[in-house]
């Protein structure tokens, strides 16, 4: 299949490109290379060193003898966009273009509307240019977990039945999102389901929980094709921060008590669902939504986890409570349900344990280069808009 990948140049779509070619698929995408320029004004780069575009174009060339279609720019600009798609013909978008950090959106007003301008237009214009150009796409959209909240009942895949005054229907799922981030997702989901309903586009939703891990198995061992490991507040994600302050002898931070759950997802899992989405289109007018994780962890099992592997390998890893700069549910019911994924043939995978040895042995070799921003592992990005690192709280180490 033809598949055009918005936001190419990102922690997942780097890895999406060459996954897919390695699946026999022919891929082009469009990327403006913000990624690298955000976590830079967060004063930090990725633990993983990573290729420049042209070194990346080169290594791809050389390892799997086509070039890459991959156009530099910005998909707010709609002609861009719809070039992009007049000249690639793809059977198949998946969107992962925007700015993917809660805690950069929550830093004030500026990349607050920022954010939201940013994500709602990309998606605005990627909905048009299927409509204007290719309108039997099938477009896979990266949405969220975190457009859910933490409800107190399970969390069906985008809709479930309702019984109100003696009338059934089968509505919308609640969103209640916990940053201006999350939020800009939620609105594009809205957007995304109206566009299957006046256009008869075909979409699929990916509900996708938190990502972590260096690799994926098929990973070609080319320094120039590896993708990019956060570490620092706003883009790293919880295990990769994890796994980063483990390997430099930072306590693990976890934020408030840590029992705050979440789903997660392994890298080389995130490549393998993507691809069953893009395999296995939506029908025209279908809006399908896809809750995309391998399995519910509270934070603070996950952080007990790293200790214990890192003891495996011999790091001495502690973990520490600091006040948590979010505004979120630290106790809550957590129970997402996952059936769509499954149906088309999604098995996950469930070492944990095992992915985050290989984060950490990945991470060892690059221990210098997060030793010397170490000074950015504590947070001080708060949600009521002040800027205060966090302070490590007097709860007691808990002994796993
Ligand atoms: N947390 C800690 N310590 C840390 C970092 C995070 O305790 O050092 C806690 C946070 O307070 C939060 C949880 O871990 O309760 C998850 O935080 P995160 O930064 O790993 O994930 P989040 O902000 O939710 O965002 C990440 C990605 C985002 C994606 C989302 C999926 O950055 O793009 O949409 O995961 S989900 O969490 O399901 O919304």
């Amino acid at each position: 299949m033809r598949v055009f990948i918005a936001g190419i140049d990102g922690y997942l779509g780097w890895a999406l490109a060459q996954y897919m070619t390695q699946q026999g698929h022919t891929v082009a995408g469009a990327d403006a290379l913000m990624r690298r320029q955000w976590v830079a004004e967060m004063d930090s780069y990725s633990a993983i060193p990573i290729a420049n575009h042209e070194e990346r174009m080169a290594a791809f060339e050389a390892e799997f003898g086509t070039n890459l279609d991959f156009r530099v720019g910005d998909l707010t600009d709609y002609d861009f966009v719809k070039t992009c798609l007049e000249d690639f013909q793809p059977d198949a978008i998946v969107h992962l273009a925007q700015m993917p950090s809660a805690p950069y959106s929550m830093l004030d007003n500026k990349h607050a509307v920022w954010t939201q301008v940013n994500n709602i237009t990309t998606n605005l214009n990627i909905l048009y240019a299927i409509k204007d150009v290719v309108p039997n796409a099938h477009l896979v959209k990266l949405g969220t977990m975190g457009e859910y909240g933490q409800p107190n009942v399970d969390i069906p895949e985008g809709f479930f039945d309702v019984e109100f005054n003696g009338r059934q229907d089968t509505l919308w799922f609640p969103r209640a999102a916990g940053s201006w981030y999350h939020q800009s997702k939620v609105h594009d989901s809205h957007n995304t389901y109206f566009t299957t309903k006046i256009w008869n586009l075909r979409a699929t939703d990916i509900m996708q929980g938190v990502v972590f891990g260096t690799t994926y198995p098929e990973m070609n061992e080319n320094p120039h094709l590896r993708t990019r490991l956060d570490f620092d507040q706003s883009f790293g994600t919880a295990i990769n921060r994890f796994c980063a302050q483990a390997v430099v002898g930072h306590p693990l931070t976890l934020y408030g008590a840590g029992t705050m759950k979440r789903a997660f997802l392994p890298l080389r899992d995130s490549m393998r669902c993507l691809t069953l989405a893009v395999e296995n289109p939506a029908t025209a007018g279908e809006f399908r939504v896809f809750n995309q994780f391998a399995e519910s962890y509270s934070i603070v099992e996950l952080a007990y986890i790293v200790q214990s592997v890192g003891q495996e390998i011999g790091l001495d890893v502690q973990v520490k409570h600091y006040d948590n700069p979010r505004v979120e549910k630290e106790e809550h019911y957590y129970n997402p349900i996952r059936e769509n994924l499954d149906r088309i043939g999604y098995v996950p995978t469930t070492d944990v344990k095992s992915e985050i040895k290989v984060m950490l042995k990945d991470l060892i070799q690059f221990k210098e280069r997060i030793e010397a921003k170490k000074q950015l592992l504590v947070p001080d990005i708060r949600w009521d808009g002040s800027h205060q690192r966090s302070k490590e709280l007097n709860l007691p180490e808990t002994v796993q």
